[in-house]
């Protein structure tokens, strides 16, 4: 049987990073592709040289030229700019528009069968772009935002309770990072809700208030530290994840950007919810029942992205 075939558009610091755990994890071979010249060729012939020591085998391959991806059952989408300390991931949008319509163009001639998965910031905004310019189907394009920002939360709540992080459940809604809806009352360790270990004193609502809202800075938070370029172990692993439930339709259930059609009361917009994720790609939204403080937080979310869409939208129109 054929290998999968995974191609990761931008072969930056998350690109060589997901290529690495793509290879790591054999999920497949994989393609690098960059409109920087011999970089992704770099990145790939590194990683292929880890893999006797890991113990894995796929072929990798650096490319520039878009044909190089053809017929790919993955893609990964990482290419545009990240965000320098100061900035706020919607300055990067016009930038990171014009990469996701030629990036979509790409993929519409040479993978247009595949499940693709967009890391581009700002995320809720450039999945639908990049859908648009791709002409994929709907349940074929995904963001990677909500793995990311309940494995941060996951991470902070697993260090104050000290327990392990595999013990700990996130439940995240919403737009990526500062308009996130954490559900703290679908967020648990070993099954129990958080409120509950409030009530049994393990943590105090004060303590989940102040890791909620260091979750929701988690990005910037590591902007400031590296100073240049933003996170990227945690957003590849986060996307490999994804890819990981596609390819062996696993059917997970995972906080992606989804493209809603009436669930939660929106039409037309990519929005952080739970989705399944199996060999048809997004196959089912998970609808919660919201209370009214959530619903009005997740509302706030959506006009964050609603405004962001209109900002492309006139972008586009010149
Ligand atoms: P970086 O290391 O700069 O890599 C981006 C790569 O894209 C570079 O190698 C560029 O050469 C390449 N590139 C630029 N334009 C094009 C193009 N037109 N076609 C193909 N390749 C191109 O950045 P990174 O890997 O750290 O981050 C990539 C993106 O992910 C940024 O937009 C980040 O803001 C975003 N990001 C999102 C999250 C989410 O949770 C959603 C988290 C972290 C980063």
């Amino acid at each position: 049987m054929a290998r999968s075939k995974i191609a990761l558009i931008g072969a930056g610091n998350i690109g060589g990073t997901l290529a690495s755990l793509a290879g790591i994890k054999e999920l497949g071979d994989v393609v690098l592709f960059d409109i920087a010249e011999g970089l992704p060729q770099g990145k790939a012939l590194d990683i292929a040289q880890s893999a006797p020591i890991e113990g894995f085998d796929a072929k990798l391959k650096g490319a520039n030229d878009y044909a190089d991806i053809a017929d790919a059952d993955v893609v990964i989408v990482t290419a545009g700019v990240p965000r320098k300390p100061g900035m706020s991931r919607d300055d990067l949008v016009e930038t990171n528009m014009k990469v996701m319509n030629s990036v979509g163009e790409g993929i519409k001639t040479y993978a247009p069968n595949a499940f693709v998965i967009c890391i581009t910031n700002p995320l809720d905004a450039m999945v639908w772009v990049l859908r648009e310019a791709s002409g994929l189907p709907h349940n074929k394009v995904v963001g990677m935002a909500g793995v990311l920002d309940s494995a941060r939360f996951r991470h902070f709540i697993a260090e104050e309770v000290k327990v392990s992080v595999e013990d700990v459940r996130a439940f995240v809604l919403g737009g990526h990072g500062d308009s996130m809806v954490p559900m703290t009352r679908y967020s648990t360790v070993a099954g129990i809700p958080l409120p509950d270990l409030v009530e049994m004193g393990w943590i105090d609502r004060q303590r989940i208030e102040e890791i909620v809202q260091r979750t929701r800075d988690g990005g910037a938070e590591i902007v400031g530290l590296l100073k240049s370029g933003s996170a990227f172990y945690a957003p590849a692993s986060s996307a490999i994840e994804m890819a990981e439930s596609y390819l062996k339709d696993k059917k997970r259930v995972l906080p992606c950007a989804a493209h809603l059609n009436g669930e939660y009361g929106v039409e037309g917009l990519y929005v952080g919810v739970p989705v399944v994720i199996g060999e048809g790609g997004v196959e089912r939204i998970v609808e919660l029942q919201l209370t009214e403080e959530e619903r009005q937080d997740f509302a706030q979310s959506v006009d964050k992205v609603r405004g962001l869409l209109d900002t492309c939208r006139k972008l586009a129109a010149g």
